[in-house]
C-alpha cells in the first residue's frame, strides 16, 4: 500500500518538478511559514485517525490545498531547540552538544530569513521567537532583526500571557520577564508595541494580514509564528469558552496576592505556574480549554488564508504549516496513537502535524508517508525560490522531489534517539513535567534509559519493543547514531 503511494507521490510531483523549471518566468513565490505551538498529533483534522472531537477546517483546507506529512519530526520535543532547527536546516545539537533547552543561534549558522532577505525578499516574523537564549533582549543573534528579518513583532520568551500586553500591567508586575512566561507590551524592532486591549491571537493575525496587505507586490517570507496552543491554554476569547462549556478563568492581577509553589506573592510566575500544570484544571475541563484555544486558532488562520486570497496571491504563495513539538501531557494535547508527548524523544515528543500548500505548483490533495524533518524547510524553501544551496551541513532535504529514507537523528538532555527506515532506536524515558500528565496522555512501555527498538512502519505506537530479537540492528543503529555524532557535531 504504501510502495503504491509513493509511486502515486513520485508521478505527482513529476509534474511539480517540471513546472518548477518555469519557475524563473514565473513571478518568485511569497513564503508564508506558520508555526504552532504544541499541538497534538491527534488534533489535525487532515490526518485519517485525528481525534474524532477535532474540527480545525481552516488547516484542514489548507492540507487539502496540497499536501500533508503523516511523519513529519521536529529536531526536538520542546520548543527552543525545535525553533533553532526550522530556522536553520540544522539539528542544532551540531553546535549544541548537550542537548539543551537553549541551543542559541551561532553567528556561523546561516537562517533561512538571511538566505530569502539576500535573495531580495521582504522578511518579517511576527509572534514566538524562541531561539533558547537571550529571552529579553535585542542586541544579539537571536534577535529577529540580528538573524536575517526585517521586521519582527512579537515575543522572544517561551509563551507571552494571551490577554494582558500593557504597559500598565507590565509596570504593575515584580516579575514580568520570567524566562518562561512574559506579560506585557510585545517586542517590536526596536522597542516595544503595548496593547491596552485585545487577544494575542487575533493581534498576531492582524498584523500579519496588514504585513500581507503592504507586502503583496514584491516577494516576502513571513514567518507567522502563534503560541496557540501553549500555555496558558485557558485564556480564550468568551465565545470559544461558551462553545466549549467552560468558564473563564480570571486572568492574572498582581493586587490578587496569589501565591503558588515556591513563587513570591502576586508574581505572575505564580499564577503561570498554577495554571500550567494539572491541579487548578482538572482533565475534562483542561481539553475543553485546549479545544477552545484551537479553534481560535483555527479561526485566524482562516483569516490569514482568506486574506492571501483576498489579494489575489493564492498561486504565488508557498505555505508551509506546522507544529514546533507534539503535544504535551500538560495543557489537554491528544497525541493518539503516539506514545508520550512534548518533552520526550518518544514519538509524541516529536512528530508533529505538517502540511505544505502552492497552489498550480504542488498537486493538492497529496499525502506523503514517507518521514521528514522540519530541517527540510529550508532546502525546500531555496529550491521554490531558486537559491542554490553550497552548504554541506544542511541536514534537510527538498520535499519538492520524491523523498526517499534517510537517517535523521535525535539528541535530547541525556536522551538520544535514531531513525533510519522503517526502524526507531531510542534510549528516552522522561521526567520533564511539573505534574501528572493528563488521562489523554499514553504512557510509555518502560520509562528507564535502557534501548528500545521499534518498528514504526508497524508499530508507530512504540508498544513492542524488538531490541531482545533483533540485536543486530540494534548495533547497527548504534553505531550509526554515534557515527553520526561523531562526524557531525563540533565547533560553531
Ligand atoms: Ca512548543
Amino acid at each position: 500500500m504504501k510502495k503504491l503511494f509513493i509511486i502515486a507521490l513520485f508521478f505527482g510531483l513529476f509534474s511539480c518538478k517540471n513546472n518548477a523549471q518555469s519557475v524563473k518566468k514565473d513571478k518568485t513565490p511569497n513564503i508564508l511559514l506558520i508555526v504552532v505551538d504544541d499541538q497534538g498529533y491527534a488534533d489535525f483534522e487532515p490526518f485519517k485517525n485525528h481525534d474524532p472531537v477535532i474540527t480545525n477546517p481552516n488547516m484542514t483546507k489548507l492540507a487539502n490545498s496540497g499536501m500533508i506529512f503523516t511523519e513529519a519530526y521536529t529536531t526536538a520535543p520542546v520548543c527552543s531547540p525545535s525553533r533553532v532547527g526550522m530556522l536553520t536546516g540544522k539539528n542544532q545539537i551540531r553546535w549544541d552538544k548537550n542537548a539543551s533547552w537553549g541551543p542559541g543561534l551561532p553567528d556561523s549558522v546561516k537562517t533561512i530569513a538571511e538566505y530569502l532577505k539576500e535573495a531580495g525578499y521582504a522578511t518579517a516574523r511576527i509572534g514566538k521567537n524562541d531561539l533558547g537564549k537571550n529571552f529579553h533582549k535585542y542586541d544579539v543573534r537571536e534577535y529577529p532583526l540580528k538573524h536575517g528579518y526585517d521586521e519582527f513583532l512579537g515575543f522572544s520568551a517561551h509563551a507571552h500571557d494571551y490577554w494582558l500586553l500593557s504597559q500598565e500591567i507590565k509596570d504593575r508586575t515584580p516579575d514580568p520577564d520570567g524566562t518562561s512566561a512574559v506579560l506585557g507590551p510585545l517586542m517590536h524592532n526596536n522597542g516595544v508595541k503595548s496593547y491596552k486591549d485585545g487577544y494575542l491571537t487575533d493581534i498576531l493575525t492582524d498584523e500579519a494580514i496588514q504585513y500581507i496587505q503592504k507586502s503583496k507586490n514584491k516577494p516576502f517570507f513571513l514567518t507567522l509564528a502563534y503560541n496557540s496552543v501553549h500555555h496558558l491554554i485557558h485564556e480564550v476569547p468568551q465565545k470559544y469558552l461558551d462553545k466549549y462549556h467552560v468558564k473563564p478563568i480570571p486572568n492574572y492581577d498582581p493586587d490578587s496576592l496569589m501565591a503558588f509553589e515556591k513563587h513570591p506573592v502576586g508574581s505572575y510566575s505564580a499564577y503561570y505556574d498554577k495554571y500550567s500544570r494539572l491541579g487548578a484544571i482538572q482533565d475534562e475541563d483542561l481539553r475543553k480549554y485546549y479545544l477552545a484555544n484551537l479553534n481560535c486558532l483555527d479561526d485566524n488562520i482562516g483569516r490569514v488564508l482568506e486574506s492571501i486570497k483576498k489579494e489575489g496571491l493564492e498561486k504565488e504563495t508557498l505555505i508551509i504549516f506546522l507544529s514546533d513539538n507534539g503535544g504535551t501531557p500538560l495543557n489537554g494535547a491528544n497525541n493518539s496513537p503516539l506514545t508520550a508527548g512534548k518533552y520526550s524523544l518518544w514519538e509524541g515528543g516529536i512528530r508533529v502535524p505538517m502540511a505544505i500548500s502552492w497552489p498550480g505548483k504542488i498537486a493538492a490533495g497529496q499525502v506523503q508517508n514517507s518521514y521528514v524533518s522540519a530541517t527540510d524547510i529550508l532546502p525546500t524553501i531555496a529550491s521554490a525560490v531558486g537559491i542554490k544551496l553550497t552548504d554541506k551541513t544542511l541536514d534537510g532535504i527538498n520535499l519538492l522531489q520524491p523523498v526517499k529514507d534517510r537517517v535523521l537523528v535525535w539528541k535530547w538532555q541525556k536522551t538520544w534517539a535514531i531513525r533510519k527506515a522503517d526502524w526507531k532506536l531510542t534510549n528516552t524515558n522522561e521526567d520533564h513535567w511539573k505534574s501528572r500528565p493528563s488521562n489523554l496522555y499514553i504512557k510509555p512501555i518502560r520509562d528507564d534509559f535502557s534501548l528500545k527498538l521499534f518498528n514504526l512502519e508497524d508499530d508507530p505506537g512504540e508498544r513492542i519493543d524488538l531490541s531482545s530479537q533483533n540485536p543486530e540492528k540494534v548495533k547497527e543503529l548504534e553505531q550509526a547514531y554515534q557515527n553520526w555524532c561523531t562526524t557531525n557535531i563540533g565547533n560553531y
